[in-house]
């Protein structure tokens, strides 16, 4: 009979044509030092991951690693309980490499995201210690196909706000549906494209 699961290669039991996705936000908040600015050091700065409405995502992840820019000390940064957050000094802007892994029974490969530290607005703002400079971009996280158990595990767990982070104040509200959307319009595109591609090369072939 079939009960909607199938099992892998593993031998591991997972639902089919099942999704289970987790809305997530990658962000960076800094302030400007203003008068204790010095040359190497203009911006106090927070990267951080964290659920899209603020909800604790440990049963879900096992750590964030964050990847600094080769000029900080111990650029590789191993955060294994929330808030998921580094703080730094510095003064420049960078692409930061946000690493999650997952909880065992997940048996899913660590996820990357690219994230660019942002320490200024646009050329007509000017710089003031009175508010941060906030970088914030919606993601989803896509399991497809998930462990039977793992999903079983995610989908009964009662959702709860996982600790603030530094800058909570100043983190934007998403609207989850209008985000989703735009992911599938994206996804839609990317799937024309590649289409699009492929055809202009099998045409050549
Ligand atoms: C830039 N490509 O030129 C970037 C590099 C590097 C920023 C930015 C280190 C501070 C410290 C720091 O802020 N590095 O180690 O104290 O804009």
């Amino acid at each position: 009979m079939d009960d909607g699961t199938f099992i892998d290669e593993n031998g591991d039991r997972r639902l089919r044509d099942t999704e289970l996705v987790v809305p997530v936000v990658v962000g960076t908040c800094a302030w400007w030092l203003g008068k204790k600015a010095s040359d190497t050091v203009t911006h106090r700065w927070t990267v951080y991951l964290r659920g899209a409405n603020n909800e604790d995502l440990t049963h879900i992840l096992s750590k964030v690693t964050f990847e600094l820019h080769h000029t900080f000390t111990n650029p590789h940064r191993v955060v294994a309980q929330p808030p998921y957050e580094v703080t730094e000094q510095g003064w420049g802007e960078f692409d930061i490499n946000i690493t999650l892994s997952f909880t065992p029974d997940c048996r899913e490969k660590d996820v990357s995201i690219l994230h660019r530290l942002k320490l200024y607005e646009n050329e007509n703002t000017p710089n003031t210690t009175k508010k941060p400079v906030m970088s914030e971009v919606y993601e989803e996280l896509v399991f497809s196909e998930p462990l039977e158990g793992f999903y079983r595990r995610v989908v009964q767990h009662v959702p709860r706000p996982a600790p603030e982070l530094s800058c909570g104040p100043y983190t934007l509200a998403f609207d989850e549906r209008e985000e989703a959307e735009k992911l599938r319009e994206c996804r839609a595109r990317v799937a024309t494209m590649v289409a699009d591609v492929r055809k202009e090369y099998e045409g050549a072939r």
